[in-house]
């Protein structure tokens, strides 16, 4: 048996080792900025991209509260035409006026109205949020004979269901979360392994892909010990659990994961450390998992793997903090590129203690936000180059403002986030809502036509509840998902 306070001293250790290594001593007694970041670094050196001119920001107006009714103004309207156009469907098309399924061709769950539900409630916007409830407990039905993938479905739907029931403790929402959980198990039970499989049909239980990766195999403990708490039943609990032991206790010699697996061996089916996809929010759920169960087999395994991060994947790069792809047998760097969606690492970071290194992190990313006005799905630390051009609409960045601005009391997040609202609102805004961008580097960025269902459950709500002042929400003691929803924290 693990003695938990001698691993927490030697990875205290560990952890002091690692910032040093990495100059981040410095870092950790400076004080707040006083003002946003400066503007651009001159462009790459290697001209990977085209920037086009990004028009600047106009500073936010003094009373953050206006912004925040901007923000549930644009909320509204948005909904309002899913509504009307797509109600019951997973997502509108925002530029055709068409929608869209997400999960299974011809098997739409209302994906947007599930996704909206804490949103509306946090927002007030009562008759809205009733709305989707209506639809929901009149037509939302699990017995779908069609593959759904495991860890978007919990996340978005089992998470949405759940944090609807929170804040309005409707019942047909948690009996609609009990059904879709129970339909997820055989994922779990029929592995060999206990790692899940990636797919599984609603109806019929018949799993399958067992090649697999971290995201989709520590994803869950969130929403599964949630259920397990509101309903007493501990089976959920411990299958979310063991997934993790399953990966955690095949760790390389130097306490590091690659992000391949396969469910039925529970083998590693490459090299590749990652705190970017599809590993991001394995490392979000460990901590997630001991903060909201207290859980110390969780934090530990945390802690161990955190350590590892620092000490072998972060690497500065112009004074700026990133964190390579390694080989994680040998710490080796195998690619300097870099995911916008690793950028919710900054927030995981500041909220387990390590407030330096999310403060570091957030810098670098609020760097290519300067750069480019909306972030790319990719780019290549080393140049700042743009690898991938589009941008899914994407929450990460302004999550991690928000929990940099709850750990740190820091005004400059604030203003990162209106940033983050004001370059989204002048590039994704379409005729019936906010879309997907198919290239941020042409002036204007170009357009996609989709809505992820996450618009509606995260950075809507992050800025709501950083610009607002949200009597609804408990700004000490919350829990937000990996997909936005609440929790813990509603205030009734
Ligand atoms: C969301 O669905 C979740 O945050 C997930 O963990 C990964 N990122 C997407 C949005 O980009």
């Amino acid at each position: 048996m693990v003695d938990p306070l001698l691993h927490r001293r030697n990875l205290l250790r560990v952890f002091a080792g690692a910032a040093a290594g990495l100059g981040l001593g410095a870092l950790a007694g400076r004080g707040a900025l006083a003002a946003p970041s400066s503007p651009t670094a001159p462009p790459p050196p290697g001209g990977d991209v085209m920037v086009g001119d990004v028009p600047s920001v106009p500073a936010p107006p003094a009373d953050w509260r206006a912004v925040a009714a901007d923000v549930r103004a644009e909320f509204r309207w948005a909904w309002r035409h899913y509504a009307e156009r797509a109600l019951g469907r997973d997502q509108i098309k925002p530029v055709s006026g068409g929608h869209e399924d997400f999960f299974a061709q011809g098997h739409p769950v209302g994906l947007t109205a599930v996704e909206a539900l804490d949103t509306l409630w946090l927002m007030g916007l009562d008759t809205e949020l009733e709305q989707a409830v209506e639809w929901i407990e009149g037509n939302l039905r699990f017995d779908i004979d069609a593959p759904f993938q495991v860890f978007e479905t919990n996340i978005r739907m089992l998470g949405g269901l759940l944090s609807g029931y929170h804040c309005t403790g409707r019942e047909r929402l948690l009996d609609l979360a009990v059904d879709l959980a129970d339909r997820l198990l055989p994922a779990f039970t029929r592995s060999p392994s206990g790692v899940p499989y990636r797919y599984v049909n609603l109806a019929t239980g018949q799993v399958g892909q067992p090649e697999t990766n971290l995201a989709e195999t520590g994803t869950y403990i969130a929403e599964f010990g949630t259920l397990s708490r509101w309903t007493g039943r501990s089976r959920y609990y411990e299958v979310a659990k063991r997934a993790f032991e399953v990966t955690f206790t095949r760790r390389s010699s130097l306490d590091l994961l690659p992000y391949a697996v396969h469910a039925e061996t529970g083998e590693w089916l490459n090299r590749v450390a990652t705190v970017g996809p599809p590993a991001d929010s394995y490392y979000e759920y460990l901590w997630d998992g001991h903060a909201l169960f207290g859980d110390p087999d969780l934090r530990y395994w945390y802690d161990v793997l955190t350590a590892a991060i620092l000490r072998h994947q972060a690497e500065r790069v112009d004074g700026r903090l990133w964190f390579a792809q390694v080989d994680a047998f040998t710490g080796q760097v195998t690619d300097r590129g870099q995911s916008e969606l690793a950028s919710f690492y900054a927030g995981l970071l500041a909220e387990s203690g390590l407030v330096a290194e999310g403060r570091a992190y957030h810098d670098s990313w609020n760097v290519v936000q300067d750069r480019y006005g909306v972030l790319p799905e990719g780019i290549d630390y080393t140049t700042l180059g743009a690898t991938w051009r589009g941008n899914q609409l994407r929450p990460e960045f302004v999550d991690s403002a928000l929990f940099l601005w709850l750990s740190t009391g820091d005004e400059i997040y604030r203003w990162r986030a209106w940033v983050h609202y004001a370059h989204m609102k002048r590039t994704s805004r379409a005729r019936y809502g906010y879309t997907v961008l198919d290239d941020v580097t042409t002036t204007p960025p170009r357009q996609g036509d989709s809505c992820p269902g996450y618009w509606w459950s995260e950075q809507t709500k992050y800025y709501w509840l950083m610009f607002g002042d949200v009597r609804r929400f408990d700004y000490r003691d919350h829990y937000l998902s990996t997909e936005g929803n609440l929790l813990r924290g509603a205030v009734h």
